[in-house]
């Protein structure tokens, strides 16, 4: 039978993690204090008081996670390295047993025919940085070159794909603005002066990857989602341009040579973010922080349909659709995959990156192993059908997309949720650790051979 949806030959078909997500060994084999080790040891932080401590205890088990990975056919694995491994300190002496541990992995990967992606920066900050003034400080972006220098050394023969950053915005806003995430700041300043620092990090960062790791590829992931407005109100579509101004052109402009908006310039003013102005944007900034890249990694996840109530209101969400899990996932998103179509065609006509990654895109559902130990995550598959199809519309329009990595490889620690949601298609006991494919596993794992369904 022939696929109704072909994927182009080489097209790289992948699944993710994040360091402090699976990892574990939080104090151990040398590994430093991180922002999120202190901020899920504060009690009320995360739900449950959950901490990432164990995880799904990755740091033990990589190999057989690298067997399971052979299982599915997996083409990529997208995994991020955990800075305060490397440098406990943030900079200066090196743990060799850190390095020692991705390079094993990265072997393991390769020796598996599997690609290895690494995410430089996926949260984890080192809390000495941190307690020196954090994201928010110049001299935790100049930290960060250190790093990149150390870990693409180490591994740059081996890794070929590297991102700097994950989803700088969520670092920023979340972090230091709104107090949600590590490290629980709530401070408007603070949120613009960390946003302009990940960003100056990553430009910063390009060119010592690609001197240390000759012929690899390297960019920066940035979180997207289809934000639109519930009427045509001027409100809504206010609320709908300026969250989406906050949360991607705040960071894919500059990025693309176009400097920060100016949009959003004002409207930062007006909630007080920029106080002095742009005082902390030194000479060469926006031409470091515009370095070219080889590729964009998108993270999506759904849509927003924004209904503003007045004007000063920050942009308010609203639900319009049936409460059901084909429409909503357990965090609560929409099910929304022609908002993939579009974000894929709007950021590549837009910005005409060289090429784009899907870098995560998955749903949370707590679907449970049943009575045979097999776990029929139904709503996991529909999600993942959808979305799949809807990246290859987007390759039928013309986006050079080269790769799609589900989110997640396996159910972890999701951030302040602790491990009430699960993102993975390998569910994962939390007492055990024991795992087991979901049929979403399988069913990907049908879609790899095929390249397509
Ligand atoms: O778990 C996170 C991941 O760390 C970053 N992107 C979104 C995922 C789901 O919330």
């Amino acid at each position: 039978m022939t696929n109704k949806i072909k994927f182009p030959k080489d097209f790289l078909w992948g699944a993710a993690t994040a360091s402090y997500q699976i990892e574990g060994a939080w104090d151990k084999y040398g590994k430093g204090e991180s922002t999120w080790d202190r901020f899920a040891h504060t009690p009320g932080r995360i739900r449950n008081n959950d901490t990432g401590d164990v995880a799904t205890d990755h740091y033990r088990l990589w190999k057989k996670d690298i067997g399971l990975m052979k299982k599915l056919g997996l083409k990529a694995y997208r995994f991020s390295v955990s800075w305060p491994r490397i440098l406990p300190m943030g900079r200066g002496k090196v743990n060799q047993k850190g390095v020692d541990f991705y390079s094993r992995l990265v072997d393991g990967l390769l020796a598996a025919d599997i690609t290895p992606f690494a995410t430089l920066y996926h949260w984890d900050l080192p809390q000495t940085l941190e307690d020196e003034g954090g994201w928010p400080v110049r001299s935790t972006a100049e930290a960060f070159v250190e790093y990149t220098d150390v870990v693409t050394r180490a591994l740059g023969d081996r890794v070929k794909s590297w991102a700097t950053h994950n989803e700088p915005a969520v670092v920023a806003w979340l972090g230091y603005e709104m107090g949600v995430h590590a490290p629980g700041k709530k401070d408007v300043t603070l949120g613009m002066k960390a946003a302009h620092h990940l960003l100056l990090s990553h430009g910063r960062a390009v060119p010592v990857i690609h001197r240390n790791s000759p012929n690899s590829e390297a960019g920066i992931v940035l979180n997207i989602s289809w934000k639109v407005p519930a009427s045509k109100s001027v409100m809504d579509m206010e609320s709908a341009r300026l969250d989406d101004g906050r949360w991607f052109r705040w960071f894919s402009d500059p990025l693309y040579t176009r400097g920060y908006p100016a949009d959003m310039t004002e409207h930062f003013m007006k909630l007080g973010a920029l106080s002095n102005g742009f005082d902390f944007v030194k000479t060469g900034d926006m031409q470091a922080i515009a370095t070219p890249t080889d590729f964009m990694g998108l993270n999506y996840y759904g849509r927003n349909l924004h209904r503003a109530n007045t004007p000063e209101n920050e942009p308010q969400i609203d639900f319009l659709l049936p409460k059901t899990p084909e429409h909503w996932t357990d965090m609560d998103w929409e099910n929304y995959p022609d908002g993939l179509t579009g974000s894929l065609g709007r950021v590549y006509f837009d910005y005409l990156p060289r090429r784009i990654y899907i870098s995560e895109n998955g749903a949370s559902y707590s679907t449970p192993p049943d009575e045979n130990g097999k776990v029929p995550d139904v709503h996991r598959i529909h999600y993942l059908k959808t979305h799949i199809a809807a990246a290859h519309r987007a390759i039928q329009a013309g986006v050079p997309l080269a790769g799609y990595f589900v989110w997640s490889l396996m159910d972890n620690f999701e951030w302040s949720f602790g491990y009430g949601q699960r993102f993975g298609i390998i569910w994962v006991d939390f007492e055990t650790r024991e795992r087991i494919l979901k049929d979403s596993a399988k069913w990907y794992k049908s879609v790899i051979r095929k390249n397509g369904f």
